[in-house]
């Protein structure tokens, strides 16, 4: 068994074995993972992180893979982080991406990795910044974090990417409801994609509409909104100056560093509220008084909010 420090050291010298060993560790919050993190984060920071959300089936997955084709043809390296929700359809999703990624799983300027979200309430697993940090350590230029979008995730994963790219699609519900929804404030690039299906253009121009309506320039960044297809790869050029002009921006007008100390809060209240969440549920497993507490709930004997004050005292 080769030691943390060993992993660590393969990592950096471009070791692919290494860093799909230590983003086990990492992903699964073992001690080993904390150490190796501990020695790896100094040591990122340089790649550009760019989220990609959207409803399930909006098509993220093929679009991860244009982008991929297109930054490869730019000679660019990345890893590609796939959050699958605990759902009884993940594995056949998770076989269809492979299908669809199975040119880029042999090139070795990319990394692809899938992870769990935390358990069936989903959410993006507090470990999901050390994959990254990891991936980002490797070297990768580019890593992309594809997430359903849920509420939270979206929120979660803006808070972690530099580039936030929000995807909608024509016929998926994705309307003026989802505009309103606060998608507008975490979108850095709105994408209409499947632009190759018969109703995209009017369902583009009825966004473009809306969206003109609501938006104003945030940071001096105005949201471009783009058209692409996946399937058909196109539009990735264009998605792919957009991020570039995107992290331009927030390099030049120093917001990056506003944005980090956003990203260093997040990620440190995330992971110390998962801290002390599993350090009270392990304690009162152990002595029973979860159970205890739960059970007089459940009995109506007292409320959630009591039982909370009690878990706790
Ligand atoms: N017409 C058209 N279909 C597409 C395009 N991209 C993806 N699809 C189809 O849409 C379906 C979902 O594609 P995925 O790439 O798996 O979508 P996803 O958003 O990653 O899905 P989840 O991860 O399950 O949320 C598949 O049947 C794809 O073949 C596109 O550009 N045009
Ligand atoms: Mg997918």
């Amino acid at each position: 068994m080769p030691t943390v420090e060993d992993l660590v050291e393969r990592l950096f010298a471009g070791n692919r074995r290494a860093l799909s060993r230590l983003l086990t560790l990492i992903e699964n919050d073992t001690p080993e993972g904390r150490r190796a993190l501990k020695q790896i984060y100094p040591r990122s920071g340089a790649a550009h992180t760019v989220g990609l959300t959207g409803s399930a089936g909006a098509g993220k997955s093929t679009l991860s893979g244009a982008l991929a084709r297109e930054l490869r043809r730019r000679d660019r390296t990345l890893g590609i982080v796939a959050i699958d929700p605990t759902s009884p359809f993940s594995q056949g999703a998770l076989l269809g991406d492979r299908i669809r990624m199975q040119d880029l799983t042999s090139d070795p300027s990319v990394f692809l990795r899938s992870m769990a979200t935390r358990g069936n309430l989903g959410g993006l697993a507090p470990s999901t910044s050390g994959v990254v940090t990891a991936l980002d350590a490797f070297g990768m230029d580019v890593v992309l974090v594809e997430t359903v979008g849920a509420g939270q995730d979206e929120v979660e994963v803006a808070a972690m990417a530099d580039t936030t790219v929000v995807v909608l699609t024509p016929g998926a519900g994705d309307d003026v409801q989802a505009m309103k929804a606060g998608i507008m404030e975490i979108a850095d690039i709105l994408v209409v994609n499947k632009s190759d299906l018969p109703n995209a253009d009017l369902f583009y121009r009825q966004m473009s509409a809306i969206y003109e309506s609501y938006s104003a320039a945030r940071n001096g960044w105005q949201t471009p909104i783009l058209k692409t297809s996946g399937a058909e790869q196109e539009g990735i050029e264009a998605l792919v100056d957009a991020l570039d002009q995107h992290r331009a921006h927030i390099e030049s007008t120093q917001q990056r560093e506003a944005h980090r100390i956003e990203q260093a809060r997040h990620q440190v209240l995330a992971l110390a509220r998962q801290r002390l969440i599993d350090q009270l549920v392990a304690d009162h497993t152990t002595d029973g008084r979860l159970d205890e507490i739960v059970a007089r709930v459940a009995r109506r004997e007292m409320d959630p909010h009591s039982g909370a004050d009690e878990l706790i005292a």
